[in-house]
């Protein structure tokens, strides 16, 4: 009997999904293949339950003979495994960033003879309710919040990019890339406090109140469903972090990073050109503990930034408040620097993995950005943030177009390098 393999990366079977399985019956034994986690995380989007229930759920539907899990959203495994003679796919992966799969399913297949069926889409009222009901079960507080522990466990590198508004939300949310053959995607969202205040034209001094700094985050979240780390800067006196760290924990934020600096906050990446003011250890671990003792989840993370290699207090310092901080029951560590060598962040993972396996390592590669994820995660980083690149690129865009139409007195030479008007009237999905 012929094997006519499909793959499904779904939480919920609708009709488009028992067409292709009718239509795959046709052909021989129906295989349907479960895309694991971490292929679902790059490829489409956050699970919403677990491979175990959806290989289950697969094999329950009448038609299905046998149910495996795929981990290559490439194919490659499956193909080599299974070598079925057909596979099908909505046809719907003919253009935009799938077409890069279908290409190379179809000459894995040309290998051996096997052939590729394209089954005519199925996408109606019914179909997109579904569609939308996942999406926003994805973004309610209970399950978003929960997202960074479960993508740290499920992903080499959980890749951050920065937020300030609904629409930078969107971009983080919404950005698929095909290169050398693979999809790839941001997992979270980061609320920066340097591009939050940037974007309100105010310094990044902890200036711009929390009240405006929740109504950032809520601007975000209703149009995205990827989890948010939250900069919580120093996160201000002990007594009101606490408050704080239950109304993020309820608005369903997955993490605050809290800095080790006291009195008036500066931007890190002064360093010591400016005067910053270190906490003492006992003062930041006092805050974690509170902070920890305030949460009522056991999803929230509280991480705890060390900034001794920003004010230049040494690496036995740094290690030493690591140590401290996780045993304060800080969630993870974020450590800065502000060289453009990334040599003292390798050096301090590398020293802080020797006793510690387990926590957390967070870092912002603004300076030292020659270092690629693949280095980061050899050294034992799990989180990595871009904190402000979406900003630094669109303020000279903006700069410029501005500076041209005073120039020019006029719209036309700028025209060029604008988003089209049909395009920018329907970026946004309209319900
Ligand atoms: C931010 O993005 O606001 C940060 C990171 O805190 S840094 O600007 O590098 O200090
Ligand atoms: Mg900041």
């Amino acid at each position: 009997m012929k094997k006519v393999y499909t793959c499904f990366c779904t939480d919920v079977i609708h009709e488009g999904h028992l067409n292709i399985i009718k239509e795959a019956g046709k052909y021989g034994k129906v295989i349907i293949g479960a895309l694991s986690d971490p292929a679902s995380i790059r490829y489409n989007r956050f699970p919403s339950v677990s491979q175990e229930e959806r290989i289950k759920l697969y094999k329950s539907i009448e038609g299905v003979d046998e149910v495996v899990i795929q981990d290559n959203m490439m194919y490659d495994d499956v193909i080599e495994r299974i070598k079925p003679d057909y596979i099908l796919h909505g046809d719907n992966w003919i253009t935009g960033p799938e077409r890069a799969i279908r290409s190379h399913v179809k000459s894995l297949l040309k290998e051996y003879g096997g052939e590729l069926i394209d089954v005519p889409y199925t996408y109606n009222d019914k179909v997109r309710k579904i569609d939308i009901l996942l999406r926003e079960k994805l973004a309610m507080p209970e399950y978003r919040r929960k997202r960074l522990r479960q993508l740290i466990k499920m992903t080499p590198i959980v890749k951050t990019m920065e937020a300030h508004s609904g629409l930078t939300g969107l971009i983080v949310e919404k950005t698929v890339v095909e290169h050398d053959g693979k999809l790839d995607q941001f997992d979270a969202m980061w609320i920066s406090s340097l591009c939050d205040s940037t974007a309100k034209g105010k310094p990044d001094i902890e200036l711009v109140d929390m009240s405006s700094r929740f109504r950032t985050i809520d601007d975000i979240m209703e149009v995205t469903t990827k989890p948010i780390i939250f900069d919580g800067d120093t996160g201000g006196l002990t007594e009101h972090f606490v408050y704080t760290v239950r109304s993020l924990e309820r608005m369903g934020v997955s993490a605050i990073i809290i800095e080790d600096k006291k009195g008036l906050k500066k931007n890190s990446l002064f360093g010591t050109e400016v005067k910053q003011t270190q906490a003492t250890i006992e003062e930041m671990c006092d805050k974690i503990s509170s902070g920890k003792a305030a949460q009522l989840t056991k999803d929230f993370m509280i991480i705890a930034r060390i900034e001794s290699l920003i004010l230049e207090k040494g690496m036995d310092d740094a290690l030493k408040r690591a140590a401290a901080y996780v045993g304060a029951g800080a969630d993870g560590i974020m450590i800065h620097s502000r060289k453009k060598d990334p040599a003292e962040i390798i050096d301090f993972c590398d020293n802080f993995r020797e006793t510690d396996k387990e926590t957390p390592i967070v870092v912002v590669p603004t300076s030292f950005n020659t270092i690629t994820e693949e280095e980061l995660i050899n050294h034992g980083v799990n989180i990595v943030i871009y904190a402000n690149q979406l900003t630094r690129s669109a303020f000279p865009a903006m700069q410029k177009t501005a500076e041209d139409i005073l120039k020019y007195h006029r719209a036309k030479e700028v025209d060029d390098r604008l988003m089209p008007i049909n395009e920018i009237i329907t970026l946004i999905d309209e319900l």
